[in-house]
């Protein structure tokens, strides 16, 4: 086996985004272009030589296809040991786990998360460093810094190796370690969540269903739901990873998860509805009739964090992303503990974990996830709220009308505007920015703005600083628009507009927040110019 060194020339596209490099099959399918963006990794990271990746995917199409190359990449980058999932899968907080639990040097984690997979559909890269977590932007950059001047790539000449059976298998002078993708991380829970007292709701007639969508947490939500915890055969939905998520849209909410949301809005409901996306680390939770917001399941947790065995020792503090509603923040004060605010993405909590600032960390966008990992973690948040509920003998939405009733309700909801024409969302987004020195002060409707600004964030750790992190408008009554544009979409534009407001008065709690926010929907609308600018007065998603 020879080490082949390959002239290259650099791709002026790999920039990563909020989670990664993410594009069309095709694109990483183009001669060299997977291996540009590996070896420019390979050539940011300094590791030294012998030391241990961890490689895994959430099996969408390419999947299989990516390792082979990575893994005769890192052979010939001088890796000693490469960990990889059976099958060439891991989710992405399975990966972070084994990252952590074998103190790999990092890990390479392939997934595009809830964008579709399949041959038109999308792949993604990302790196995570030793401590488990996303690459912070330093890394990123330094990455994308190498992928615009990189001339040759490594790669070993070699047979594919097998990936499917448990073992080592040497590769060059490296040795190919597949591990079993499920049972660290199953593990993992049993350490944090009372597994007996969830058996006992489950064998006490509690009835669940969880919705894998066809994506990379079947096979752990059968093991830990149905094997450990006893849940009958079936309670887990779509448990099959298919290569291209059975043509869906592995992206857990009201919309794309409807075929979960019918049966839990149905007749003869579950107590409990849960689904994960296309890589396992978002989750969307559900009562018999009732949605969770996702800022809301994390104030929820927050409040009962201390009935659970892993937490039972009470939260050094919380972290939120900006657009994620304030009802943490409500919770911590209460507590008397910090909340931070950081930007969208999960790469900015790591240095408040790791610097054991904060315990329990959130996204509006379905991501909740704690220093157990540094990896937002859809079955954590499953399993976390079956623990409290085997506590609480509550349902659902009893629990979270009760956390209203005591601290307020943050009313929210985000509307995705989808494939937007990009000079257009560009366009909106530069006179929302021009508006600022008009803005403040003035009446729109019945609300006052009180301020708006792009927001940037100084790590408090290492003192980073990341700018125009996304446009907020703050009104004198605490209620607030946030817009971004996302960094994880492939085609076009997606505008976020994310929607606030806040509603002490329990007689209000009842109402849809679509209703509720309609006041704040408007302004939002009138603000961006959005259809006179876009063609579009109506959202592609509202969550
Ligand atoms: C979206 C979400 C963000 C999340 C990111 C990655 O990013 O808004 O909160 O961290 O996806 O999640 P954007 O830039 O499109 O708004 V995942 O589950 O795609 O790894
Ligand atoms: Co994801």
């Amino acid at each position: 086996m020879t080490v082949r060194t390959v002239s290259t020339t650099p791709f002026a596209d790999q920039k990563p985004g909020t989670s990664g490099l993410r594009k069309k099959v095709i694109a990483f399918q183009k001669p060299h272009y997977l291996e540009n963006f590996v070896q420019s990794i390979f050539d940011s990271i300094g590791a030294p030589a012998g030391s241990t990746l961890t490689v895994g995917g959430d099996g969408r199409y390419y999947n299989r296809e990516a390792i082979q190359i990575i893994l005769k990449m890192a052979a010939a980058n001088g890796f000693g040991r490469v960990l990889v999932g059976q099958g060439g899968i891991l989710s992405t907080p399975a990966a972070s786990c084994v990252i952590r639990k074998y103190q790999t040097f990092g890990g390479i984690v392939l997934s595009a998360s809830h964008n579709p997979g399949g041959p038109d559909g999308d792949f993604g890269i990302k790196y995570n460093i030793g401590n488990g977590g996303p690459a912070p932007e330093k890394v990123t950059e330094a990455i994308f810094d190498r992928s615009k001047t990189i001339t040759a790539y490594r790669i070993l000449e070699a047979v594919d190796v097998g990936l499917d059976v448990v073992g080592e298998t040497p590769l060059g002078g490296m040795v190919v370690q597949v591990i079993d993708p499920v049972s660290d991380y199953a593990d993992l829970m049993e350490t944090l969540f009372d597994f007996g007292a969830i058996r006992a709701l489950l064998a006490g007639g509690f009835r669940l269903k969880f919705d894998a969508m066809h994506a990379v947490t079947g096979p752990y939500a059968k093991e830990i739901i149905e094997q450990r915890l006893g849940a009958p055969v079936g309670s887990v939905m779509n448990g099959v990873p298919l290569t291209d998520f059975g043509n869906g849209h592995p992206d857990p909410n009201l919309t794309y998860a409807h075929e979960l949301v019918e049966i839990v809005y149905g007749d003869n409901a579950p107590d409990f509805g849960a689904a994960s996306d296309g890589d396992g680390d978002r989750n969307m939770i559900l009562g018999r009739g009732f949605f969770v917001t996702p800022s809301d399941s994390l104030a929820v947790l927050a409040a009962n964090a201390t009935r659970v065995p892993g937490y039972k020792a009470g939260l050094a503090g919380i972290a939120r992303s900006m657009p994620t509603s304030a009802a943490a923040d409500r919770v911590a004060a209460a507590l008397g503990i910090p909340c931070y605010e950081t930007p969208t993405g999960w790469k900015f909590f790591g240095n408040l974990m790791d610097a054991g600032r904060v315990t329990l960390c959130g996204e509006e966008s379905f991501g909740t996830g704690s220093d157990h990992v540094r990896e937002k973690d859809g079955l954590w948040a499953v399993l976390f709220w079956l623990n409290v509920l085997a506590v609480r003998d509550q349902s659902v939405e009893a629990i979270v009308r009760e956390h209203w009733a005591k601290f307020g309700r943050n009313v929210y909801s985000r509307h995705d505007y989808e494939g937007l024409p990009l000079e257009a969302a560009n366009e909106l987004m530069k006179h929302v920015h021009d508006s600022f020195p008009s803005l403040p002060g003035s009446q729109l409707g019945s609300y006052q703005v009180q301020f708006c600004d792009d927001f940037s964030y100084t790590d408090p750790v290492d003192g980073s600083v990341s700018t125009g992190q996304g446009v907020r408008i703050g009104f004198t009554d605490g209620s607030r628009v946030v817009l971004r544009l996302s960094g994880t979409g492939t085609e076009g534009a997606t505008l976020r507009i994310y929607l606030e407001a806040y509603e002490p008065d329990v007689s209000r709690h009842h109402l849809d927040a679509q209703v509720a926010l309609a006041e704040l929907i408007g302004l939002a609308l009138q603000v961006t110019e959005l259809k006179a600018r876009t063609g579009r007065d109506q959202p592609t998603v509202i969550t």
